[in-house]
């Protein structure tokens, strides 16, 4: 996780790496996590893309984040794709930004916490 100063506010850059050891959700013993990322209380998400049945998925994917101040936080959370009905919440971790002052690099390995 990376933030920077930009003209127009700050920059968060987040890659997200992997799970391991999901919650298996479906009846066959498995799940088919995908990561949504939260700003503050903004109605907007970012996904990660669905890894179908898997328990240790690999998502490997980038994010580029506005912020208009940086004292929002971001909610991660992964859930279970469900073709029928709402998907599954399998945990989430919600990540204070405050601190993290510009030009700053964070790497950091978040656990996230199940149900
Ligand atoms: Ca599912």
């Amino acid at each position: 996780m990376q933030t920077k100063e930009m003209k127009d506010g700050h920059r968060l850059q987040l890659t997200v790496l992997a799970g391991k050891n999901l919650m298996a959700a479906d009846r066959g013993g498995t799940s088919d996590p995908y990561v949504q990322l939260r700003l503050g209380d903004s109605k907007e998400a970012l996904k990660t893309k669905v890894i179908k049945k898997n328990l240790n998925p690999e998502w490997n994917e980038t994010f580029d984040l506005k912020l208009e101040r940086l004292h929002e936080s971001l909610t991660i959370e992964c859930f279970d794709y469900d073709l029928m009905g709402s998907d599954d919440s399998l945990g989430k971790s919600t990540i204070r930004l405050k601190g993290c002052e510009m030009s700053f690099e964070l790497f950091v390995h978040y656990g996230i916490r199940t149900f």
